[in-house]
């Protein structure tokens, strides 16, 4: 526990979070165990960051019906994904690590704003936040 608690410490000193405006305080990040084995084993260096703080995010812009049903994302699925955002179903930003974060506004859907860029990889800030292994950006901004 200690050697991770200085392995963080580190990670968070030396910006070696590309996509993370902010990287996590450093010290114990209040999460529990369940959560640290997780982040050791399936995420990216995103998810040190801190739930609660602001980060900024590249990725693909994904329509989350088709994503989870069958995985579809890319060029291909663009029409589709257009459609279900459109629609109003789930979105979700997918970064370069591999990490998926689903997409709000400020106590709203954002999706009006994000079906232009369905497939398309943009650069959003928001309000990282984790729970339950479910990664949420909220309050966003589309940055570029
Ligand atoms: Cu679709």
């Amino acid at each position: 526990m200690k050697k991770l608690i200085a392995l963080l410490t580190v990670l968070g000193a030396s910006v070696v979070l590309p996509l993370a405006t902010q990287a996590a305080d450093q010290g114990d990040m209040g999460m529990s165990k369940d959560d640290m084995k997780m982040s050791g084993e399936h995420m990216g260096h995103m998810d040190m960051a801190k739930s609660g703080s602001t980060v900024t995010v590249t990725g693909e812009v994904l329509d989350m019906a088709c994503y989870l049903d069958h995985g579809a994302s890319g060029e291909k699925h663009a029409g589709c994904a257009e459609k279900c955002i459109s629609s109003g179903l789930p979105v979700g930003l997918k970064s370069a690590d591999g990490t998926v974060y689903l997409l709000i506004g400020e106590h709203k859907p954002a999706n009006a704003e994000l079906a232009p860029y369905a497939a398309k990889t943009i650069t959003v800030k928001g309000k990282f936040v984790n729970r339950d292994g479910i990664n949420l950006l909220e309050n966003i901004e589309i940055v570029k």
